[in-house]
């Protein structure tokens, strides 16, 4: 099946950062494989006038979401009643303006029409590019998209489990039509992986592999 991008399409690269990848703070397995397939997709929506968007996770220092931050608690300790944190609390990680927060340096970022960045409330996180997790605060990412006419969103990136599935989710909500790529994604745990796909095709998110699109 071919997708037949044009101008209502935008591709949404989610956390390819330093601190996501293999010899970060919080290393995804495999997460440096994509890259090269990231790029030949943005490449390819930037020849056919889609729009490219780069999320970045951007937390303060002593961000609520690090284990750091609770006494007694290591990283991915499970966490509850804390309302927009968890479910599991993780190290340290891309905190704004450290070397961890950059994009990989082989992430080729000249193509991108917009950077946001998420997660910079030190007592909420934001899974998703859309909502943060207390789903009330907006990224202002829908608004962004909805004026510049865009109907429809591919998601690639860090993490499958989290980020990705979320900003999946919140993008159905908002009335896109939403197609992830498995193959240029990464997950955290491979059982959250397989309970993300899952949960996104009983949604009505579909999911293409980088040929389709390239088609
Ligand atoms: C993410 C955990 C914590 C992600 C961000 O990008 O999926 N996961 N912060
Ligand atoms: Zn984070």
């Amino acid at each position: 099946m071919g997708f037949f991008l044009g101008g209502r399409d935008a591709l949404i690269v989610v956390d390819m950062q330093r601190d996501f990848l293999p010899g970060g703070a919080l290393a995804v397995a495999g997460g440096d494989w994509i890259l090269p397939g990231i790029n030949a997709l943005m490449d390819h929506f930037r020849q056919r006038e889609g729009r490219i968007i780069l999320t970045q996770d951007w937390h303060p220092p002593g961000h609520l979401s690090f284990a750091s931050s609770h006494p007694g608690k290591n990283p991915f300790a499970p966490v509850a009643g804390i309302e927009g944190i968890g479910p599991l609390l993780w190290p340290d990680h891309c905190v704004a303006g450290s070397a961890g927060a950059d994009f990989s340096p082989q992430l080729e970022t000249v193509g991108a029409h917009l950077v946001i960045r998420k997660g910079y409330h030190r007592a909420i996180d934001s899974y998703s590019t859309f909502v943060e997790n207390d789903r009330l605060t907006p990224t202002g990412l829908a608004g962004y998209l909805k004026e510049v006419a865009a109907g429809r969103i591919f998601l690639c990136g860090l993490a499958l489990d989290y980020c990705v599935y979320w900003s999946a989710v919140d993008g159905r909500k908002k009335g896109f039509e939403v197609v992830v790529i498995p193959d240029l994604c990464r997950g955290i745990g491979a059982r959250s992986s397989a309970e993300a796909l899952q949960a996104m095709n009983g949604l009505g998110i579909l999911t293409a592999r980088p040929e389709e699109i390239m088609a």
